[in-house]
């Protein structure tokens, strides 16, 4: 060898060490790896795509030739060129019929329109005697999302000499809610700190941003909320306006609109106003004025999103107005621009001996009708806030003539956090398949959320938002399995019928491995996973029964603080005699909320499901449950068997070495063995607790708790 044959030799060895260890597998990657295949698959999908016809022209659209090109070539483990005619076999033709004349030829205007911009086809056809693909949608968003469907179908193994699917979202609104503070913090984080980096704004911006967004565009995602909804204003002055522009510019050749958390008293505090009562001229003019200037400078900005009187945030009420008089007003102001106003209906105010599970209906059902045609109500699925599981929230189907958008939590606050592995889709799949009766049999909540039975004014807009789970951690979501959740929000905003089982399978065979013997099992333990927290945190329907404050760990004795509302006895209501909330006619009666029959089937305790059964009742220990049991033993079960689950997922994990790389089985394992400790904490902790009321010892098969009362009481789990 010569010596630049040797000085080149070397180069390339530290090259190739640089980009192994940059390539570590830390989760950075998301569900969109595109490592190559293996060799047989590999020869088997390189025949099908040889190359790649696609349009420049809008970000968009070179946004979806890019990762085609990239995709592909990972995949497949080699370069896709990209000609200028589809002249050969395996050519994949992607684009719209206006930029594409290859798609024009198609004549698929009119069946593409019906899919609408964001919609798209992707078909297997025979185009001047070569077999070709085609991915083609009436919108260049649409040609995107096509092309992240095609990719995902490599990914995980599908077929794809012959296809033939068309597909839309659902809902039009899929947006992600960003609690992040202006100084980086991030209210109900567990992954690190917020992704947006105020600071370095406008100047810097941080290439994640752009992997963020196209994670999103993977998954249909379509507008973002930046701030957090307990909102400053200053993210509305000229100066955040402006960083808030830089971030929308990245956002947009993925599809994804900016929308902001906008604080009601703004005009206060920004504008130097002596009100913000949203019927004074000087407040609608000033709130006008701002959405001219946001839209001036952020022209396809999505819209406010508000949260007004509510846990100490501003609002209408504030001025003796209603909430219509507020959101209507701030639509006015943004109605011109094409923008929407989203206001949450989580508004509880404290009265003595109130039920909180009916506030957010008593304060917003009897304004239906009177919203604003770009207003939509953003309704958390539970009538509480965001518990492990609740039953849905009475506003579903009592608001006909309102916009009303679900509104779930990604972040884990009161699931573990970035500690436990929860997969959240069934929890979601529950609630929206949760049938309301509203209109009969079958009105249930993912059809009310579509809009199916929408009789109000205009064209009946529709959306879901999700709390994100992001942040600056390498892995994005502080848990490797906690990106499913992300995704899996992504896909049920999309379409709100797909299964749980798809969506675990999809995200284990993008993401770790795609060993049908190990997607099996790792979809098993995360299809497991809701009911086994439940199990070990809130089983029967308990519910609000965690530390206070930060909302990790139990702390069921909790029974002081700035509010009732806000301590766990308020909810448990355990006494001697038994425990639970009675929600029916002798208790709070709230459970008239809800529409026949499913109101007595809540109200009857022989006929509510077990599942919330504490959520509706306060029953004697010694009530006989559908086992035999008696409640405290079937409690105390329920407890035990969550910590077999934690424990024998854990047990399960270890023993999986090789199934997916080190580097993330050892974190997951790492989390797996504080999940089981969490466990066996909550476990002991709520049962030594309510022992103290029940007076009955331990079933045969619960463990002795490991301490006393007293110790758990005086300090809560760390995490
Ligand atoms: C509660 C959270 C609180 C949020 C609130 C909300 O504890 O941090 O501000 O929800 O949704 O669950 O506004």
């Amino acid at each position: 060898m010569t010596l630049a044959g040797f000085r080149a030799f070397c180069i390339l060895i530290v090259l190739f060490a640089v980009c192994a260890s940059v390539k570590g597998e830390d989760g950075y990657r998301l569900w969109l790896r595109y490592d190559p295949l293996p060799e047989q698959e590999g020869e088997r999908f390189r025949e099908i795509v040889t190359s790649i016809v696609a349009p420049e022209g809008s970000p968009a659209l070179d946004a979806a030739r890019r990762e085609l090109a990239q995709g592909c070539e990972g995949l497949l483990g080699r370069a896709i060129p990209f000609i200028d005619t589809p002249d050969r076999d395996g050519a994949i033709v992607l684009g719209t019929p206006k930029s594409s004349p290859f798609i024009a030829a198609l004549r698929w205007d009119q069946s593409l329109a019906l899919l609408g911009p964001e919609g798209y086809r992707i078909r297997s056809v025979n185009l001047r005697g070569k077999s070709v693909t085609v991915i083609a949608s009436q919108g260049d968003r649409g040609a995107l999302y096509g092309a992240f469907h095609f990719l995902r179908l490599i990914q995980t193994h599908e077929p794809i000499n012959d296809l033939n699917l068309d597909e839309r979202p659902r809902l039009q609104l899929r947006m992600l809610n960003h609690w992040d503070n202006l100084d980086g913090s991030i209210e109900r984080g567990y992954a690190g700190r917020s992704l947006w980096k105020w600071e370095e704004l406008p100047a810097k911006l941080d290439p994640r941003l752009r992997d963020y967004a196209r994670a999103n565009a993977s998954i249909g995602i379509n507008a973002t909320a930046l701030n957090n909804v307990n909102a400053n204003s200053r993210s509305l002055s000229l100066d955040y306006l402006h960083k808030a522009a830089a971030i929308a510019d990245v956002f947009r050749p993925y599809g994804v609109r900016v929308f902001l958390s906008a604080r009601f008293s703004a005009p206060m505090e920004l504008g130097g106003l002596k009100t913000a009562d949203p019927l004074d001229p000087e407040v609608v003019a000033w709130w006008k004025k701002k959405a001219d200037e946001i839209y001036g400078i952020i022209p396809d900005f999505g819209g406010f999103l508000v949260k007004a009187n509510s846990e100490g945030q501003p609002g209408p009420r504030t001025y003796n107005r209603d909430h219509v008089d507020g959101a209507n007003m701030l639509a006015a102001a943004v109605a011109p621009h094409g923008g929407a106003v989203v206001w949450r209906a989580f508004v509880y105010d404290m009265k003595p001996g109130y039920d909180r599970a009916g506030a957010a209906y008593e304060n917003l059902q009897r304004f239906d009708g009177r919203f604003a045609e770009n207003v939509l109500l953003q309704v958390k699925n539970g009538p509480i806030d965001f518990q492990p599981r609740e039953p849905f929230h009475p506003l579903f189907g009592a608001m006909p003539r309102t916009q009303l958008m679900p509104e779930l939590q990604i972040t884990q606050e009161y699931l573990g956090f970035s500690n436990h592995l929860v997969f959240l889709a069934p929890m979601w799949r529950e609630f929206l398949d949760s049938d309301t009766h509203a209109r009969g049999r079958g009105s249930t909540v993912a059809r009310i959320a579509q809009g199916a039975f929408y009789r109000g004014r205009g064209r009946g807009m529709t959306g879901m938002a999700g709390v994100a789970n992001t942040g600056t951690d390498r892995n994005w979501t502080g848990h490797h399995f906690a990106q499913a959740n992300w995704y899996a929000f992504g896909r049920l905003a999309w379409n709100p019928h797909t299964s749980s089982e798809e969506i675990a399978g999809e995200w284990i065979r993008m993401t770790l491995t795609r060993e049908p013997k190990w997607v099996e099992w790792i979809s098993r333990l995360m299809l497991e996973s809701h009911e086994a927290l439940v199990d070990y945190m809130t089983p029967l329907g308990l519910h609000h029964i965690m530390w206070p404050g930060h909302h990790y760990g139990p702390a069921p004795w909790w029974d002081r603080g700035e509010r009732q509302d806000w301590t766990s006895v308020y909810y448990h209501r355990a006494d001697r005699r038994g425990i639970g909330f009675n929600r029916t006619k002798t208790g709070s009666n709230t459970v008239v909320q809800y529409f026949p029959p499913v109101r007595d089937v809540f109200s009857d305790p022989k006929r509510c499901p077990e599942i919330f059964l504490l959520w509706f009742h306060h029953l004697p220990w010694d009530y006989r449950m559908r086992s035999g049991r008696t409640l405290w033993d079937e409690l105390a079960l329920r407890y035990q068997r969550g910590v077999e689950w934690a424990r024998t997922a854990r047990r399960e994990w270890d023993a999986h070495t090789g199934v997916i790389d080190p580097e993330r089985h050892r974190a997951v394992a790492d989390k797996l063995a504080i999940q089981e400790r969490d466990a066996v904490h909550w476990r002991d902790a709520v049962l030594l607790y309510f022992q103290t009321f029940s007076k009955r010892a331990l079933p045969d098969g619960v463990e002795q708790p490991r301490l006393t009362l007293e110790e758990y009481r005086a300090k809560s789990l760390d995490w």
